[in-house]
């Protein structure tokens, strides 16, 4: 197998053990449902902690960039916050850029960080309604172009809830 390698798994991310696990947040980082939520009560008040530092010194996180807290109870080190776009029938340009730039700035502050291992969800693909099909072939793409540029990312897990996902990163992935 390639040394750097995407793979798909159906399962709940928080019990993933990689270095980065990456959620799927909103712009003020204030918690919500979804994986978000899972986050949140899988690794207890630590991660709630640092999003209201990041809150009061930056006012949160903008759709489309990342910013990351450590992981409380979580087996991960670090956990990336991503806010991906609502989706916009009007807007698929602009929907597109937005979500490549999660999964491109998620990967790049992993990098940063010298973490070899990152999971992500499906971003926006939950309450943000992007159609998953059109998600995934974004999502991939971005990684993969991610992963063939320098830095310690060496595993890829895209962590898929649902069985519509699952299989489309599965019938992608092979
Ligand atoms: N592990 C992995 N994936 C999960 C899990 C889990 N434990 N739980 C849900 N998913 P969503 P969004 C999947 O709605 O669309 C939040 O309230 C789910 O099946 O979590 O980006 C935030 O605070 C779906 O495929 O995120 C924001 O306000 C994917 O995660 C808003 O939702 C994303 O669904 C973000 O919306």
């Amino acid at each position: 197998m390639d040394k750097k390698h995407i793979e798909c798994i159906r399962g709940d991310i928080t019990k993933l053990e990689v270095d980065v696990i990456v959620n799927a947040a909103n712009i003020k980082l204030i918690g919500g449902g979804g994986v978000d939520g899972a986050i949140h009560r899988a690794g207890g008040p630590e991660i709630m902690y640092e999003c209201d530092r990041i809150r009061q010194e930056k006012g949160g996180c903008p759709t489309g960039e990342a910013v990351y807290t450590r992981a409380g109870n979580l087996p991960a080190k670090y956990v990336i916050h991503t806010v991906g776009p609502v989706y916009d029938h009007s807007s698929p340009d602009r929907n597109r850029r937005l979500l490549d730039s999660c999964y491109r700035s998620s990967m790049s502050l992993a990098k940063q960080l010298k973490m070899k291992s990152i999971a992500f969800p499906n971003i926006s693909t939950g309450v943000y309604g992007y159609p998953k099909e059109a998600a995934a072939h974004v999502a991939l793409e971005a990684l993969g172009r991610a992963l063939q540029e320098p830095g310690s990312i060496e595993r890829v897990v895209v962590v898929c809830f649902d069985e519509e996902n699952y299989d489309l990163y599965r019938a992608l992935l092979t």
